[in-house]
């Protein structure tokens, strides 16, 4: 296959809130191209970017893929990223590895707050970055309130492009930068020129003039020429507008429907001609050294999303940021600092795989198999030393707890999330051994159904699906001081231990030498209890603290002085003493005014400054503390410190409560006193499920 340039290729993610058209614009892309011989539909299912079955079948994306099309001998690697919220985090890897986004634009309504999301990561986007107004098919669709919208977002958003027509009348558009009209045909995708209709005259000039005027603020010596009133050339206008793309200073807006195939070919034209290469986008950085692209120099390349399938395995696909990744090298794994062999490399176009020999500098491709790539690895010649910095996830924001359905199911339930946690890195998962639960985390409640989907699906996994429990904890606030003898006769060989324990809480100055919450203290004199006795005692209290004394959860912070005991030269054993040591800390513990603790959290929330009274008259009713509030652009912070129990369903709450443009992160910070009457209704259920 020969190679191509890396000038000749564009890399775009598109990118934007759910539902507005990205999956139905890729398609009428590759539809236009040539790269599909039909227009599929999302709605029918069968585009080539939303192929996982469980994207089929709910019509949404849920994770990045990637395709490819050929357009005047150039190729457009496009990014089809997903726009909902539970999702829309496998957006920002692919946004850290174009140089263009394409940020589709589905409603004049303005409440696109994703896309909003996505915009405020300011330079974690793609320099180059362009708005396609969507949907103009379509009833009630608005062009110009959709451009006031993307202009309430960012003031240097401008058309390039108005146009024809209205909803079914959509037909073509004025092309501002070439001064021509363009009407494309729904049944190809293709264009072809038409007079400007004599109706649009004036609003054509006066765009046309709004659009000189972005375009010359990029270059001093062009404003001063337009602001002086003489012409500025088309030519002018079009370096200057080159230059404002890779400088993020000028952002074009273009009217389309991917229904339809109107746009997409002027949008292709637009790539080409316009739109940043590889190579002229600013070199990608690995610390502090630059790796220019260069498709002649060493190998560095970024792995920026894997897939895992039982069926097909693992795919790793990656960006080429330096030199030529070839299919039968060895390479080396900086981030990991391992290296292995190749065999074999593909491009993508949605699942389709097609062999290549080699990925030059500023193309994807991908890998099958790799035994040590991960989501955000630096593969590169086995000399490259420093790795690219990894890609951020968010923590996640909603947990619940996965019951496996039968024996077998609890067998596989690990081995299956540890691959379905290899591809999407906003899932995780962990035992809790404080609950004893196997807790799935991830961005929202849609991220997990989807998961106990694929559990089934895909690894035959059946899970029940419950909120978590809250690992609340036991300790005691009084002091208390028990005397306890075990002694059994029963038949043969007899059982004797008795031991005298004080209880108390761990003082704060003794928490450097308590282990797992208990500081055990050996005041034995004279032997009263034999020296090997000792830790028979220590370890029947351990075990209960376990298991806990008054609701079933783990004891913590507790003193137990060990201070007096008797034993029996035949009937003493070890036995004796654990029963001994585990039921004087039980008396003892309810002597000693036991309560409950429950996690409490640092919560930082940002939201609309319209949302700020609701968001806080929840939080008290949450028995939430507000620390801190503070300003962060349009945004206002908050931070608060709230139970737990309250902030399991936070992230839907929230959703609701700001129409999804508020976010919030949490880590837990102490342990604080469960009030009385809800330690009641506690220990009331774990007595229930007891009995
Ligand atoms: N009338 C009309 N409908 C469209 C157009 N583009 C997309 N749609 C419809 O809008 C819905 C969403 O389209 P998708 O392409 O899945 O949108 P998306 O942005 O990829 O959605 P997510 O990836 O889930 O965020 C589907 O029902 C499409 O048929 C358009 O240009 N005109
Ligand atoms: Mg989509």
């Amino acid at each position: 296959m020969s190679q191509i340039d890396s000038t000749m290729i564009r890399n775009i993610a598109v990118a934007g809130h759910g539902d507005t058209g990205k999956t139905s614009f890729v398609s009428s892309l590759l539809f236009t191209a040539g790269a599909t011989n039909r227009h599929f539909h999302v709605d029918e299912g069968n585009t080539v970017t939303d192929f996982d079955e469980d994207e089929i079948k709910r019509k949404i994306t849920l994770s990045t893929s990637v395709c490819s099309a050929t357009w005047k001998k150039h190729k457009l690697n496009l990014l089809d990223t997903p726009g909902y919220s539970d999702f829309i985090c496998d957006a920002f890897p692919a946004l850290a590895i174009s140089d263009i986004v394409a940020f589709v634009v589905g409603s004049g309504s303005g409440d696109e707050f994703n896309l909003e999301r996505l915009w405020e990561s300011g330079d974690a986007l793609p320099p180059a970055r362009v708005f396609l107004v969507n949907k103009l098919d379509k009833e009630n669709m608005s062009f110009e309130k959709a451009v006031s919208y993307i202009q309430s977002l960012e003031q240097n958003a401008i058309p390039i492009a108005l146009p024809i027509g209205s909803e079914a009348e959509f037909k073509g558009l004025v092309d501002l930068l070439e001064n021509r009209a363009l009407q494309f045909d729904p049944g190809t995708g293709k264009a072809k020129a038409m007079e400007i209709p004599s109706d649009m005259a004036d609003a054509v000039e006066e765009a046309r003039m709004s659009l000189s005027e972005a375009v010359a603020e990029v270059d001093d010596a062009l404003l001063e020429k337009y602001l002086e009133g003489e012409t500025v050339s088309s030519d002018e206008i079009r370096e200057a507008l080159k230059t404002g793309l890779l400088e993020s200073m000028v952002f074009p807006i273009i009217p389309v429907s991917a229904e339809t195939n109107i746009g997409a070919a002027y949008f292709m034209d637009f790539a080409v001609n316009y739109l940043p290469s590889p190579v002229e986008v600013p070199a990608k950085k690995a610390g502090d050294t630059e790796i220019p692209c260069d498709a002649n120099g060493k190998m560095v390349a970024q792995v920026f999303k894997t897939t895992v399938d039982p069926y097909t395995g693992k795919i790793s696909i990656f960006r080429v940021y330096s030199g030529t990744f070839r299919s039968d090298q060895t390479i080396k794994n900086v981030t990991q600092d391992d290296s292995e062999k190749i065999s074999g490399v593909f491009f993508l176009q949605g699942k389709t795989q097609s062999s290549t020999d080699q990925v030059v500098a500023g193309d994807i491709g991908a890998i099958a198999k790799s035994k040590t790539a991960r989501t955000g690895d630096t593969l590169a010649a086995p000399d490259w030393k420093t790795a690219i910095e990894p890609l951020n996830y968010p923590k996640p924001l909603i947990s619940f707890a996965f019951k496996p359905a039968t024996k077998t199911d609890e067998e596989k339930i690990s081995t299956a999330l540890t691959r379905l946690a290899e591809e999407d890195p906003t899932l995780r998962y962990e035992r809790n051994i404080e609950t004893n639960e196997l807790v799935v985390s991830g961005m929202g409640q849609l991220h997990l159904d989807v998961t106990q989907d694929r559990l089934k699906r895909k690894f035959g996994v059946n899970a029940l699906v419950t909120r978590p429990k809250i690992p609340y904890k036991e300790t005691v606030k009084g002091k208390a001081d028990v005397r306890y003898r075990h002694k059994k006769q029963s038949g043969g060989a007899g059982q004797f231990g008795e031991v005298s324990i004080r209880l108390m809480p761990l003082p704060s100055s003794d928490a450097e030498e308590a282990s797992e919450g208990l500081l055990f203290v050996d005041m034995i004199v004279g032997g009263v209890i034999p020296n090997q006795y000792i830790p028979s005692v220590e370890k029947g209290i351990r075990s209960t603290m376990v298991h806990g004394i008054v609701a079933g959860y783990r004891v913590k912070d507790i003193r137990v002085e060990l201070y007096d005991g008797k034993s029996h030269p035949v009937d003493s054993k070890d036995i004796a003493f654990q029963i001994a040591g585990a039921q004087a800390l039980k008396q003892a513990f309810t002597q000693a005014s036991p309560i409950l603790l429950e996690p409490i959290m640092n919560v930082r929330i940002v939201v609309p400054e319209a949302n700020m009274g609701d968001i806080i008259g929840d939080l008290n009713s949450k028995r939430g503390r507000v620390m801190g509030m503070d300003s962060e652009g349009k945004k206002q912070v908050i931070k608060a410190q709230v139970p737990l129990a309250e902030m399991q369903m936070y992230e839907p709450e929230l959703r609701s409560m700001t129409g999804g443009r508020g976010q919030f992160t949490m880590e837990f910070e102490r342990y604080d006193e469960l009030p009385g009457n809800l330690a009641e209704q506690v220990i009331a259920e774990a007595k229930k499920s007891e009995d």
